[in-house]
């Protein structure tokens, strides 16, 4: 899984990314909005601008609508006001932190509808990419679908199977879910797949990649199957799982995933890429 980086400290004369000494014990920390730069502002326009340009035929249609409530991105949202606007709406708030946190203070704090949200933005040489997840990434591929009711509620659910799993010592199974439907999912609609995966979202060339591309794997959505699925952090995904709506999604965090670990163990891991006898390969979006 991403796994959490050591405590990472500036290179040279940089600042640290993320101060993780000035965490409080659950990892959230402030904002501390005047921190920014002009710079700082200047980089989540133009990140901001170059993505929204290509939602329309690519994203689903939940993500084009809620991201909107994002606010004003001229500059970073202020997190206290974009929290107001989505405990209205979901109940849940954006919570500072200092980057990766370990995956138990992840767990919790989705399971309390808090989502951890980074407070450093990348470079601007790291503009295309940029390894950890920053603010853009959080705020831009993250937040949006919490204003969606039924998504919201898979993401507290996903963090009390967290809490669960971490008792047995199935982490990094669960990591595999989290990794291919809330960073990497797609969506099928009439028109045909679409993403609404937060790491496919907010990035610049696998948006169009995930969805046109006749390259990669697409196959239906499964637990056990995504379970039993490898992924590389650094790279374009090699498989998409689709789902038909945030309904089976949810739906899919009901059961108790302890026979799924056993069932899941039971079996070899299966590579990315790979598209199973029996499985139905889902083609890309046309135009
Ligand atoms: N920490 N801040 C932050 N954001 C994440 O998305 C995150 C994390 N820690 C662990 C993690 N994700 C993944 O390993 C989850 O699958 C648990
Ligand atoms: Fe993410």
């Amino acid at each position: 899984n991403l796994g959490v980086p050591p405590v990472t400290y500036g290179q040279g004369d940089r600042p640290p990314r993320g101060n993780y000494a000035a965490a409080r014990p659950d990892y959230t920390c402030d904002q501390d909005w005047a921190a920014y730069t002009e710079q700082d502002h200047d980089l989540y326009r133009r990140l901001y601008e170059r993505q929204a340009a290509q939602l329309p035929e690519l994203a689903c249609e939940e993500f084009i609508e809620a991201v909107q409530q994002l606010g004003a991105h001229d500059r970073i949202p202020r997190f206290d006001e974009l929290s107001e606007r989505l405990y209205r709406r979901t109940r849940w708030e954006v919570v500072a932190v200092p980057g990766l946190i370990p995956e138990e203070a992840f767990f919790k704090l989705l399971a309390e509808r808090r989502f951890p949200v980074t407070h450093w933005i990348r470079r601007p040489e790291e503009f295309d990419y940029v390894v950890e997840p920053d603010v853009f990434h959080d705020l831009f591929g993250h937040v949006p679908l919490l204003f969606n009711p039924v998504f919201a509620d898979y993401m507290q659910a996903y963090g009390e199977g967290g809490l669960k799993a971490s008792r047995l010592d199935a982490c990094e199974l669960l990591a595999r879910l989290y990794w291919y439907t809330v960073e990497f999912g797609l969506i099928r609609t009439p028109q045909g797949v679409r993403a609404y995966g937060a790491g496919i979202l907010s990035s610049a060339g696998e948006l169009r990649y995930s969805v046109r591309s006749p390259q990669p794997s697409r196959v239906p959505f499964g637990v056990e199957r995504i379970m039993r699925t490898r992924y590389k952090i650094d790279t374009y995904q090699a498989t998409y799982f689709v789902i038909d709506s945030f309904q089976q999604l949810f739906d899919a965090t009901a059961p108790d995933f302890a026979p799924i670990y056993a069932a899941v163990r039971a079996q070899p891991p299966i590579e990315a890429g790979t598209v199973l006898p029996d499985e139905t390969r889902i083609p890309p979006a046309t135009a």
